[in-house]
């Protein structure tokens, strides 16, 4: 048993006061991350014409992602505060837009579909013990929609990988702080839903390591990229 489902064992009251206080930032979050998602894909959709069907396709689960997020917000009677949400990816949004508008396409899928899935495998994996039974249901099956959205990248990265690996090094070093500035930004909300941040982290450096290692990367240079995280 490793201390994520042991987490299972702890007591939550999904209908307090303060589980759904912190349930509305995190759903908020979740909510709009999933819009975000959809949005990007749809620009990557107009960068790789050659793939634009695939990319709509992976937006459109996006979509469906965020209805099921507000599904289980409703079931707890929440409301989302997408306001805030809005704030929390303000500068994640400004780096892919700016990426967008320079035709940067490996930047782009650097930071949606390799990073900000890694980010979604991570912590959706780290709730499902935690979930409440509607939430959890919901969230097995978004986590594996996004195993592919991140093979995505992956893949298209490799293909190109030689080209694109300065680009990619300068990417990696503009994100992973922001990623890393965004989790300590919700650490004392995620406590609250059963989860921990430092798990969340771990399991999104063992996810993103990988992706690197696949794309073509040696081991000593995903571990240089892996400490830029620790400049946040
Ligand atoms: O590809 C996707 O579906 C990603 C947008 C979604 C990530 C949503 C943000 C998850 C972070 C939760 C922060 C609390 C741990
Ligand atoms: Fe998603
Ligand atoms: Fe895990
Ligand atoms: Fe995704």
């Amino acid at each position: 048993m490793n201390t994520s489902q042991s987490l299972a064992t702890q007591n939550l009251d999904y209908n307090s006061d303060t589980y759904r206080d912190s349930f509305s930032r995190i759903n908020g979050i979740v909510i709009e991350g999933e819009q975000e998602a959809y949005d990007n894909f749809m620009s990557l959709a107009e960068l790789l014409p050659e793939f634009a069907e695939e990319l709509i396709e992976l937006g459109k689960m996006e979509r469906g992602h965020r209805k099921s997020f507000e599904a289980c917000g409703k079931n707890l009677d929440v409301i989302p505060d997408l306001e805030r949400a809005r704030d929390f990816f303000a500068d994640l949004r400004q780096l892919f837009q700016t990426a967008a508008t320079h035709q940067k396409v490996p930047t782009c899928l650097l930071i949606q579909s390799l990073v900000i899935e890694c980010f979604a495998i991570a912590a959706y994996h780290n709730y499902i013990p935690v979930a409440d039974n509607f939430a959890r249901k919901i969230t097995q099956s978004v986590v594996k929609d996004e195993y592919h959205h991140l093979n995505f990248g992956s893949l298209w990265l490799k293909q190109h990988f030689a080209e694109v690996k300065t680009e990619i090094e300068t990417a990696n070093r503009q994100i992973l702080p922001m990623i890393l500035r965004m989790l300590n930004q919700v650490e004392s909300d995620v406590k609250v839903l059963g989860m921990n941040k430092l798990e969340i982290v771990e399991e999104f450096m063992v996810h993103y390591g990988e992706a690197l290692h696949q794309m073509g990367f040696k081991t000593t240079e995903i571990l240089r990229l892996s400490s830029q995280a620790l400049t946040a």
